[in-house]
């Protein structure tokens, strides 16, 4: 419960990595509000419904605005905000299964506009709040509320998933390293484009990944999770698709595309206007409020 909103009953269960994430996310803004001058206002944080979701009203310090909205929609929702004020620095956060399951119908179509956002996905592989259904990223085999023997169909790679829909930015983080984790979405957030950072951020009462994750020696269990050497090409996407496509789980920098400093739904606005389209202005035809006669 935060203190700004005692009315709000909700709680993280002791672990959860989303605690991780929340405070990753505050570094974050105060370093962005910092350099830029901005004020906290300017930000805005859109969530979607899950126990990450939940995110938006647990925030300490200074406050951003936040729309806990509507499951599986938190991009048309930053995309309507985007578009009626593209000066706003708009921030996703999303769980596994808003995201990847009901939501991943508008990573595509956002990812080829190049909306000017950052998701900040917490992948538990499991739907946490509806109290533990599995999700595309459980892996195989897990036993869950949905799946009594087992899953049977296997994990969503989401970072393949993501390189093939075309998102310009991609990195993939641990909900247990803050300040990496803070570094990675303040990067994303001034990288001028669609930006995704992928977090593995467990539930520690429905899916306890940590030791898969971080491996467990006693236990005989190769960690899942490895540091992305610094040979890696960042900027070649055959690189960073060799190293998403095994089943591991890379921590870093995976993919950031250049060049772009213009969302593409605004820059087709601009070459519009410049062409004499109709005699819209771009903040009409930006809105879709342009009438043709
Ligand atoms: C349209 C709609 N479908 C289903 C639900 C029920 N529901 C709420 S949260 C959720 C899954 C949450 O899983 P995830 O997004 O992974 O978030 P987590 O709780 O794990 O952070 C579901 C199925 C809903 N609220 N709205
Ligand atoms: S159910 Fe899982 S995801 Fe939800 S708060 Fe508890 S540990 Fe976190
Ligand atoms: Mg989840």
């Amino acid at each position: 419960m935060s203190k700004r909103n005692p009315l709000y009953d909700f709680k993280w269960c002791p672990g959860c990595g989303d605690f991780g994430v929340k405070v990753a996310i505050e570094q974050a803004l105060a370093q962005r509000t910092a350099e830029r001058g901005d004020s906290i206002e300017k930000t805005v944080i859109v969530a979607g419904i899950g126990c990450s979701g939940n995110l938006v009203h647990l925030q300490e310090g200074p406050q951003p605005f936040g729309i806990h909205g509507i499951h599986g929609r938190t991009l048309p929702v930053a995309y309507g905000i985007k578009s009626g004020r593209p000066d706003l620095n708009v921030l996703v956060v999303s769980g596994d299964g808003d995201f990847l399951s009901i939501g991943a119908e508008h990573i595509g179509p956002q990812a080829r506009r190049n909306l000017d956002v950052t998701v900040v996905v917490m992948d538990n592989g499991i739907y946490g709040l509806t109290k533990g259904q599995a999700s595309p990223t459980t892996n195989v085999d897990v036993v869950t509320s949905t799946t009594r023997y087992g899953k049977l169909d296997e994990k969503m790679n989401p970072y393949l998933f993501f390189l093939g829909a075309g998102v310009g930015y991609l990195n993939s983080q641990m909900s247990s390293r803050v300040k990496d984790l803070a570094a990675a979405i303040k990067a994303a957030m001034d990288y001028p484009g669609f930006s995704i950072v992928h977090v593995q951020s467990p539930c520690t009462t429905y899916n306890d990944t940590y030791a898969l994750l971080k491996g467990d020696e006693k236990q005989g269990i190769e960690p899942l999770a490895f540091p992305i050497p610094d040979s890696h090409d960042a900027g070649d996407l055959i690189a960073a698709v060799n190293l998403v496509r095994t089943n591991r789980i890379p921590i870093g920098q995976i993919y950031r595309r250049e060049g772009e400093s213009v969302p593409g739904h605004e820059r087709l606005a601009r070459a519009k206007v410049n062409a004499g389209v109709g005699q819209a202005s771009v903040e009409e035809l930006l809105t879709g409020m342009l009438i043709t006669a």
